[in-house]
């Protein structure tokens, strides 16, 4: 028997394949679907503070290639997503959830995680680190400095299970100073990655931008991020404390993605763009392809090829 099961914080998840925070998650409605898949879990929309309407429409264009996105943060506020997910909770209490927040400052995440904390919530929180499309904000998991004092002063005070989403980086260098960050604090996990920042689409016919925030500036996702976000998974995988677990996010649309992600070092996989595309039926598929790449390689398990990535002497 094949079985694509994982653990993330040593809790159980059946399926180690999920939707990625921002996708098919904004409300109760979107979240019940996802509950109902294949799906062994889902993320929320990261919830702020105060409810956010977002950045004005068009704000999300499927390309052939992916996505660009600059939804800038729309949400029902964190309450919201802690009510909904508790109310699931307690109908399955063998499941495990993730609920993901940010703030604008540390302060704010000090009160989103006092939040989280006073609602009894047990499952797993993601800190959003790495939003590319709040006007004037730039990405904090690109400011190191603010990464490690956010870390330090998040630690002190919440002590469930906690993971980052960080954005993507690009050098050597970046990879070693942040894993150095963190490997100081007792994170359950980091996922990598979110959407590579502040891309330009544009449709020649029109000589247009396609998205209206930012003059058509987006996150990007999609196949043209897998490469990217492998680099990401494999570098974290190198570099991090075993007990930092890794979720590999981007450019996830049929198995043999899911399989790269998982021989790259990812324990966990998401999935945004190609669940955007699809729905959340695209989860039976998506374990259903694993399911036959594994048979066919004579893998029972994950962890029988989880980061056993070769190469070339
Ligand atoms: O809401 C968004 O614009 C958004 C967020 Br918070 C994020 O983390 N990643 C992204 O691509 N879009």
């Amino acid at each position: 028997m094949v079985s694509t099961a994982t653990n993330i914080a040593q809790k159980k998840f059946d399926n180690c394949i999920m939707n990625a925070s921002g996708v098919w998650c904004s409300d109760e409605n979107e979240l019940t679907e996802l509950d109902r898949s294949e799906a062994s879990s889902f993320v929320t929309k990261s919830g702020t503070l105060q409810p956010r309407k977002g950045n004005p429409q068009p704000r999300y264009f499927p390309t052939s290639l992916g996505s660009i996105n600059s939804m800038g943060l729309p949400n029902q506020g964190l309450d919201y997503y802690l009510e909904v997910v508790n109310r699931l909770q307690q109908r399955k209490p063998h499941k495990n959830y993730f609920v993901s927040c940010t703030g604008f400052n540390v302060q704010e995440d000090i009160s989103l995680l006092k939040k989280v904390a006073v609602s009894g919530f047990t499952g797993v929180v993601e800190l959003n680190l790495s939003c590319p499309n709040v006007p004037g904000k730039p990405q904090t998991g690109y400011d190191f400095e603010t990464v490690d004092n956010i870390l330090k002063t998040v630690f002190k005070s919440y002590k469930g299970p906690l993971g980052v989403k960080l954005p993507p980086y690009f050098d050597i260098v970046h990879f070693n100073q942040m894993a150095q960050i963190l490997n100081k604090y007792p994170l359950a996990y980091v996922n990598s990655v979110n959407s590579i920042g502040n891309g330009l689409y544009i449709d020649d016919t029109q000589e247009q931008v396609v998205i209206k925030p930012k003059n058509g500036f987006g996150g990007i996702g999609g196949d043209y991020i897998k490469p990217t976000a492998l680099a990401n998974v494999h570098a974290f995988y190198q570099r991090l404390n075993p007990d930092i677990q890794i979720i590999g996010t981007g450019g996830i649309k049929n198995g043999r993605d899911i399989f790269e992600h998982i021989l790259c070092g990812a324990s966990m996989v998401q999935v945004g763009t190609a669940l955007m595309k699809e729905g959340p039926d695209i989860f039976a598929r998506l374990t259903r392809e694993l399911k036959a790449i594994m048979r066919d390689k004579g893998y029972e398990k994950i962890a029988d090829f989880k980061g056993k990535l070769q190469y070339i002497e």
